[in-house]
């Protein structure tokens, strides 16, 4: 039945270490993935031990002295062919990411997308990575800066974006010239062998199999020694605040460089002028979706006193709509949590909404009974909540979503604010002024603002990252690419003089 498996090389026990080649059989014990969806067993896949990852660390060091060698645009016809596959793939590596991690797959295809457009991206990049010129104060100097590749650089991804931020990640890191070694999260590493296995015959066709290396393994141990690899100049990394600050404690000890994308904490400003059945549409996709995974995901929503009435009554009917179920299903739209950890913690963060002064007015139940079997379901639960609600300054992700009222614009910016994470943001208004103060540097304080659409769902196109306790970090598009390389300032002196900047003289 889940012949997707087969489509994409899953078999029932997988090695998850490729060093150039799938290693046979690596030492660092067995991980059994389980599907959220029925609780099932997938498959298994034996993770890295330390011999393993340094076979890892050494294929993707060698792989780098002859990959930077390659044109940059003939590293991007690589990707291409990498595009390709990924077009072929779509419907079964969709179906895999919905299948281990929970999403509904229409947003695993979704995902898959993602993956596409990044690389569609990074193939017309492998033509532009450009430096600049500068007019130089000596005569007959020429200056300018160019760009060259990094080394290795170490990707670390969520469960909750399983395949896509690999690519935003691998893609520019492909055609900057530079190799990599991915370690997925343990919770999904069925979908990194999977794209592992799409991706590298591509590579070894054209004599390049250590450029993209991947192994699985537990963070707490080969996980430290994977940041702590000096041979590793950029740690990029997705996930918690607190696996964030240890990467970038250890990483910043050696001093290498880290890209980090932490939680989210995100919400929406609702202005009295704004077309509320934009709101209902964007706050269900932004607040459902992903059954409230994604680090976009909306989180609070902060409505006028003159709507808040309203709003609140149209997303309960639209939240008593949702079909909970299958993820796999196409009707389906919300799937399960991606484990039951996930659960209790949505549980145990909903037990003191009411002591501290909120009040559930939607949902808020673990699903139980026929389809619900693996324990992984729950309802999306809406929050009416004073403004400073101490749960509302953590992301708990699951679908909870925090309803405040306000008056004052004003308010309702710096309340939005005032939280630890700055990931995405977003304003409802038809009001220009509204629009552009949300916007202006007294306005949200994310590295994402938008205005009448959503916090999630961002376009590739875009630098993605964010502020604050979300790292700092931009992936994806603009020129994020310029992380994955290292900046070279030359000055070339064309004349038969040796004249000093800053006009001085020297034992002349
Ligand atoms: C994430 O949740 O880590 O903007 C990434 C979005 C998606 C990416 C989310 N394009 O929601």
């Amino acid at each position: 039945m889940k012949d997707f498996l087969d489509v994409l090389g899953i078999k029932a026990e997988n090695s998850g270490v490729f060093a150039g080649e799938w290693i046979e059989n690596p030492s660092g014990g067995t991980l059994v993935s389980v599907s959220p969806v029925d609780g099932k067993e997938i498959a298994r896949v034996k993770m890295a031990g330390p011999e393993d990852y340094e076979k890892v660390a050494q294929s993707a060091s060698k792989a780098f002295a002859k990959w930077r060698m390659t044109p940059a645009p003939k590293r991007g016809e690589v990707v291409r062919e990498i595009a390709n596959a990924l077009r072929e793939y779509k419907e079964p590596l969709g179906k895999l990411v919905s299948y281990e991690m929970g999403k509904i797959v229409a947003e695993g295809e979704g995902e898959v997308q993602e993956m596409i457009d990044i690389a569609d991206f990074a193939v017309g990049l492998s033509r532009q990575l450009y430096g600049k010129t500068m007019h130089s104060e000596r005569p007959a100097h020429r200056m300018y800066e160019q760009w060259h590749p990094l080394g290795t650089v170490g990707i670390i991804t969520s469960f909750n974006f399983p395949v896509a931020v690999w690519a935003w990640n691998a893609m520019l890191a492909v055609v900057a010239g530079d190799t990599m070694v991915w370690k997925p999260s343990s919770k999904t590493p069925l979908c990194a062998i999977a794209v592992h296995n799409i991706v590298n015959p591509i590579m070894e066709k054209h004599g390049f199999g250590g450029v993209m290396n991947l192994f699985v393994g537990r963070g707490g141990k080969i996980g430290e020694t994977f940041i702590a690899d000096k041979r590793v100049p950029l740690i990029s990394a997705t996930g918690s605040f607190r696996m964030g600050r240890r990467v970038g404690e250890v990483v910043g000890r050696r001093l290498g460089r880290t890209l980090l994308e932490l939680g989210g904490n995100n919400g929406i400003v609702v202005t009295k002028d704004a077309n509320l059945d934009l709101v209902v549409r964007a706050v269900l996709f932004g607040a459902v979706g992903t059954a409230g995974q994604r680090c976009t995901t909306t989180r609070r929503l902060f409505l006028h006193e003159d709507v808040f009435d309203e709003v609140v009554d149209r997303l309960k009917k639209a939240y008593a709509q949702v079909l909970i179920g299958d993820a796999l299903d196409r009707k389906t739209v919300m799937g399960p949590l991606a484990d039951k950890a996930a659960v209790e913690m949505m549980m145990a963060a909903l037990e003191k909404v009411s002591e501290q002064g909120g009040e559930v007015v939607c949902g808020g139940k673990r699903l139980e009974g026929s389809g619900y079997e693996s324990g992984c379901y729950v309802e999306p639960t809406i929050v009416v909540a004073p403004h400073d609600l101490p749960l509302m300054q953590q992301e708990t992700f699951a679908p909870i979503l925090y309803v405040v009222k306000y008056k004052d614009l004003q308010d309702a910016i710096s309340w939005h604010n005032s939280v630890d994470q700055g990931l995405s943001s977003a304003i409802f208004t038809n009001d220009m002024i509204s629009a552009e103060t949300f916007l202006s540097h007294r306005g949200s304080d994310c590295g994402i603002a938008n205005v009448n659409l959503g916090t999630s769902g961002a376009e590739i196109g875009g630098a993605f990252g964010g502020e604050k306790d979300t790292g700092g970090g931009r992936e994806a598009g603009s020129d994020a690419w310029k992380a994955y390389m290292r900046r070279q300032t030359c000055t070339l002196n064309w004349s038969t003089e040796l004249p000093l900047a800053q006009g001085i003289t020297f034992g002349d």
